[in-house]
């Protein structure tokens, strides 16, 4: 029974209505300067902290709550009779109820402007002393720390009681959060630099406190005999499939999440081409089949062909709804995942029959990782993600022969395909579509005759093509077995010490090439 809670909010997102649900049932309610005023001018009934300890808010806020009449009355144990009898000695009604969200100390060290001083009076204390002590004390005492949980802890108090799993899972997010919480004021103050006031390069800091949420345990990993599981990135990142929603098919293994994570990543990059729809078909992490379309279907139909070998048993992504055309096709393929920002309600119907294959829907979004990690034997590898897109007015033209504007739109289609497929990249390409992919090979130059080959296989002509290279050719030879597969635009970064050399082969073949200046290897 909820009799009395403490509600000490930063974000003030839900509490007013949380608060006076609360007060409808006649919970009374005790509160903390700021959110105090909050509830007493929109009428709700609220007893402020200092008002009730005797003590008045001091040291500009640093001492609220940090007074036995709070700590006491959460940490007591109801089941003790000592622990009762020393309340009732001296005066201290118990606390059923905690409701804390933090200073927002992530966000104020996110602003260019932060000082330490800003920092530093962001570091609450007061606020996750509050939430330990609640955590701690979950058998008798809600705790609540996001207002996510505002729904859920009412509609259990309406239905009689919260219940003993859902107290121990909302303190076990209270440590997950402090934890969290404590981990970014650690990275903030090692990633400074000798005048301790401004970050030291890349903000990387000198120990590394990350927090993740486990979204579920696997079966198994790589391997069969190897044990994995998913982790949500905390800083949760905008359209990243952390935030997917499976709406049917088996339990995703460790696997899919990868090649789903390389198919995402890869149609979420195709954007601002003059046809919308693109599909991505991924297989063992890598491309196999991409391309831009009228619509859905249209967009499936064409990545399907340049390696329907490949493609079975695939992963595909979609950067538009799914709608019943397309459902129709990809029903008639063996398909392990299908990702989408949604799927319609006949997509829904029609893909419904394929039970086992996994719909996961993910809202777009421009969000990247803000570290991208590689473990390596007794240590971790930390860098940015690369989220660098070359635009057209980055390419230079280095060949005597200028581009039309169909293969400019080709070149810069085959250059964002490239920076998905593992390194070393080549990619031929031609209206909108894959028309070869060579990936992971150690030399350049098997990766495109393994391209060129593939494009055999599928029946795709490359004359006229044009194709990317993730790096630069080191030696003419890569260039010359593009062009003698067909191709006759080529997109590369440049940079290597035989450039002269592979621009003159090219002008020598009478083909077209453009630099990007940018590379994108991936391992
Ligand atoms: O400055 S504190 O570390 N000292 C405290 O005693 C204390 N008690 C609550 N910060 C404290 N809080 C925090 O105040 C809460 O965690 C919450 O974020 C914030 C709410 O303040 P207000 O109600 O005045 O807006």
């Amino acid at each position: 029974m909820i009799k009395q809670a403490l509600i000490s909010v930063s974000d003030k997102t839900g509490v007013l209505d949380f608060a006076r649900a609360l007060a409808a049932m006649g919970v009374n309610i005790l509160s903390t300067g700021g959110t105090a005023k909050l509830l007493a001018d929109n009428g709700v009934a609220v007893t402020e902290v200092a008002d009730y300890t005797g003590f008045p808010e001091m040291l500009d806020g640093r001492v609220k709550t940090l007074h036995p009449m709070v700590h006491g009355g959460i940490l007591a144990r109801r089941d003790f009779p000592e622990h009762m009898a020393k309340l009732e000695e001296h005066k201290i009604p118990t606390i059923d109820m905690v409701v804390v969200n933090l200073y927002p100390f992530q966000a104020t060290v996110a602003k260019d402007s932060c000082t330490l001083e800003d920092a530093i009076e962001n570091i609450d204390i007061g606020g996750p002393a509050m939430l330990r002590s609640a955590a701690k004390n979950h058998k008798d005492v809600v705790v609540i720390c996001d207002p996510v949980d505002y729904a859920v802890v009412l509609d259990e108090i309406k239905a009689g009681a919260v219940g003993y799993d859902t107290r121990f899972k909302l303190a076990t997010k209270v440590y997950a959060h402090t934890a969290q919480y404590d981990g970014a004021i650690a990275n903030y103050l090692t990633s400074l630099g000798a005048d301790k006031q401004h970050a030291t390069r890349a903000q990387y800091p000198q120990t590394l406190n990350v927090a993740f949420e486990k979204v579920q345990d696997m079966r198994y990993g790589e391997n069969p005999h190897q044990s994995a599981a998913f982790y949500r990135d905390l800083q949760v990142t905008e359209g990243a499939l952390g935030n997917y929603r499976q709406l049917q098919g088996k339990e995703l293994s460790y696997n899919n999440i990868a090649d789903a994570d390389a198919a995402w990543e890869c149609v979420k990059s195709m954007g601002g081409f003059d046809q919308s729809a693109a599909c991505v078909i991924v297989k063992h992490a890598n491309p196999c089949g991409v391309a831009l379309g009228a619509n859905a279907a249209d967009a499936y139909s064409r990545a399907l062909k340049t390696d329907p070998t490949s493609a079975f048993g695939g992963i595909i992504a979609f950067n538009v709804e799914v709608d019943g055309a397309a459902a129709t096709e990809l029903a008639k393929l063996f398909v392990e995942v299908l990702i989408a920002p949604s799927f319609s309600a006949e997509a829904k119907q029609i893909l419904s029959a394929k039970q086992n294959v996994r719909l996961l829907e993910i809202p777009l979004g421009k969000g990247v990782n803000a570290m991208d990690f590689k473990r390596v034997g007794g240590g971790l590898l930390v860098q940015s993600a690369d989220s660098k897109n070359v635009l057209l007015g980055d390419l230079k033209v280095v060949t005597k022969l200028q581009p039309t504007q169909q293969q400019l739109q080709d070149l810069m289609f085959a250059w964002r395909v490239a920076k998905y497929v593992k390194s070393n990249a080549i990619v031929f390409c031609g209206g909108n579509m894959t028309l070869g992919v060579g990936a992971g090979q150690m030399s350049r130059i098997d990766s495109a005759r393994i391209a060129s080959i593939k494009a055999q296989n599928a029946g795709l002509s490359l004359t006229g093509s044009v194709v990317a290279s993730d790096a630069f050719f080191p030696f003419r030879d890569g260039l010359d077995v593009v062009v003698d597969a067909g191709a006759n635009c080529v997109i590369q970064p440049g940079g290597s010490m035989r450039d002269q050399e592979v621009i003159d082969a090219a002008d020598e073949r009478g083909v077209v090439m453009l630099y990007t200046g940018t590379r994108h290897f991936r391992h």
